[in-house]
């Protein structure tokens, strides 16, 4: 990807493309790390993490929280006309986009043009502005990561969408989809994403759970065979999230999404695109998720930001904490990458970030940041001795009757009596504290 590409008005003047400067460089618009053609375990860096841009965060997000409104004020937000804007925000996009080196984005159907009033109506909005896209696509060679539907910001879904107890929700839910499929794919999007929105419930005393999670996958197979229908070829991703916005959501984590999967026959199409935040907001770390997800084959997108250590909600923030990005991207080397998807920026400014250029810090110092892990991650597989002394903890199993154990050729008698033979274990350390100096080392 090479040249910038701007509408009729520039709207981040003054900040030239972005190049790799070297950590010795003082730009703050200059990556110190990102250098995208850096060839890493044998990819560069481009090919390991394909980046995109989060439409909505980053082009439609002007800071509203429940304690007041928006701060940011965007300039290709303007215009009145549904049209005009939606036009001027792509310019705005594409122009960020090339600017900072993404070569992907991602998007839900209403970050692109705002919802109108009728299906009709939505549907020649969305065909305005894809053939505006699939232009700025062509005269960029930005692509596109993934689609989705926003399913759960209109007042109709406040009790899900899929999983919506009247039918005629579940309808317009199936409606808005088919749209945002089509959408996706006149985009050539590679994947198409599901997250869950408000697919969950508050109370089970007014919930039929079995009902709903039936419902859910009834649509996903729609879904499903309807893209295939029209040629998609691409994998269909859900993104786990335990809350928020429902106080329990059905894609919980990692190892519930993959269990629905199973129970519900849809585990050869669709994998996970894995966020950082949600897995904290279960209790557990990203990179935890990343190594159930990729156990069953089905690590397929991430989704970049980080919480708070101090509260519970998802904060979106971008991500900048490098040992918690080198434990990631150690899993990440280890399983051999994702599948087919890339890492999209799924984080916000925070609401007190109000200039144009912060978008800027907050995707370089993210580019960076997962840069700098990488390669760590890197230093740390093939330098240290730290692959060597995961394995080792194993090595056990590589005796006679290790061996038939794991391949089930022992039973629980026998594995009494070899037991008895064996003696008491001995103590063996973990030596956590051991390798968590080697991540500080190498970073
Ligand atoms: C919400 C979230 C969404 C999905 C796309 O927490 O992560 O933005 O990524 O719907
Ligand atoms: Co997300």
């Amino acid at each position: 990807m090479s040249q910038v590409i701007t509408g009729e008005k520039e709207y981040f003047q003054g900040i030239p493309k972005i190049q790799f400067e070297g950590k010795e460089s003082d730009n703050p618009f200059a990556f110190k790390y990102y250098d995208e053609n850096k060839v890493v375990a044998g990819k560069t860096l481009k090919e390991h993490f394909r980046f995109a841009v989060a439409y909505w965060h980053s082009f439609c997000g002007v800071g509203g929280d429940p304690f007041g409104p928006g701060t940011k004020v965007f300039p290709w937000a303007e215009k009145s006309d549904p049209y005009a804007q939606a036009k001027d925000k792509m310019d705005a996009a594409f122009e960020f986009m090339t600017k900072i080196g993404a070569p992907f984005y991602c998007f839900h159907d209403f970050d692109l043009i705002d919802e109108g009033d009728s299906h009709s109506e939505n549907e020649k909005r969305l065909q305005f502005i894809t053939d505006y896209a699939l232009e700025k696509q062509k005269a960029s060679g930005v692509k596109l990561l993934w689609g989705t539907a926003n399913l759960f910001s209109h007042p109709r879904f406040m009790n899900g969408a899929g999983t919506n107890p009247d039918f005629s929700v579940v309808a317009h839910a199936g409606a808005q989809l088919k749209n945002a499929l089509d959408a996706t794919i006149k985009l050539n999007g590679e994947n198409y994403v599901f997250w869950g929105g408000r697919e969950g419930y508050m109370s089970l005393l007014n919930t039929n759970v079995k009902a709903e999670l039936d419902h859910l996958a009834r649509l996903l197979h729609m879904a499903k065979d309807y893209a295939r229908s029209q040629g998609f070829k691409g994998n269909f991703f859900i993104e786990p999230k335990p809350m928020e916005p429902t106080k329990h959501q059905y894609d919980f984590d990692a190892a519930t999404v993959i269990g629905f999967l199973r129970e519900y026959d849809l585990i050869d199409d669709f994998k996970l695109n894995l966020e950082v935040n949600h897995a904290t907001l279960a209790q557990h770390t990203m990179q935890h998720e990343m190594q159930i997800a990729a156990n069953a084959g089905l690590l397929g997108s991430m989704d970049a930001n980080r919480g708070d250590y101090q509260n519970g909600w998802d904060t979106d923030q971008f991500p900048t904490n490098l040992n918690e990005l080198t434990e990631m991207m150690l899993v990440f080397l280890e399983v051999g990458g994702l599948q087919g998807g890339g890492i999209n920026f799924d984080a916000k400014l925070r609401r007190n970030s109000t200039d144009l250029d912060d978008l800027f810090h907050a995707h370089i110092g993210g580019m960076d940041a997962f840069a700098r892990a990488l390669i760590t991650a890197d230093a740390i597989l093939t330098k240290s001795s730290y692959s060597e002394f995961k394995a080792n903890r194993y090595a056990s199993f590589q005796s006679e009757n290790g061996q038939k154990f794991e391949k089930g050729e022992l039973s629980l008698q026998t594995l009494a009596q070899i037991s008895h033979e064996m003696g008491a274990p001995a103590q063996i350390s973990g030596k956590q504290e051991m390798i968590e100096n080697i991540i500080n080392q190498y970073l």
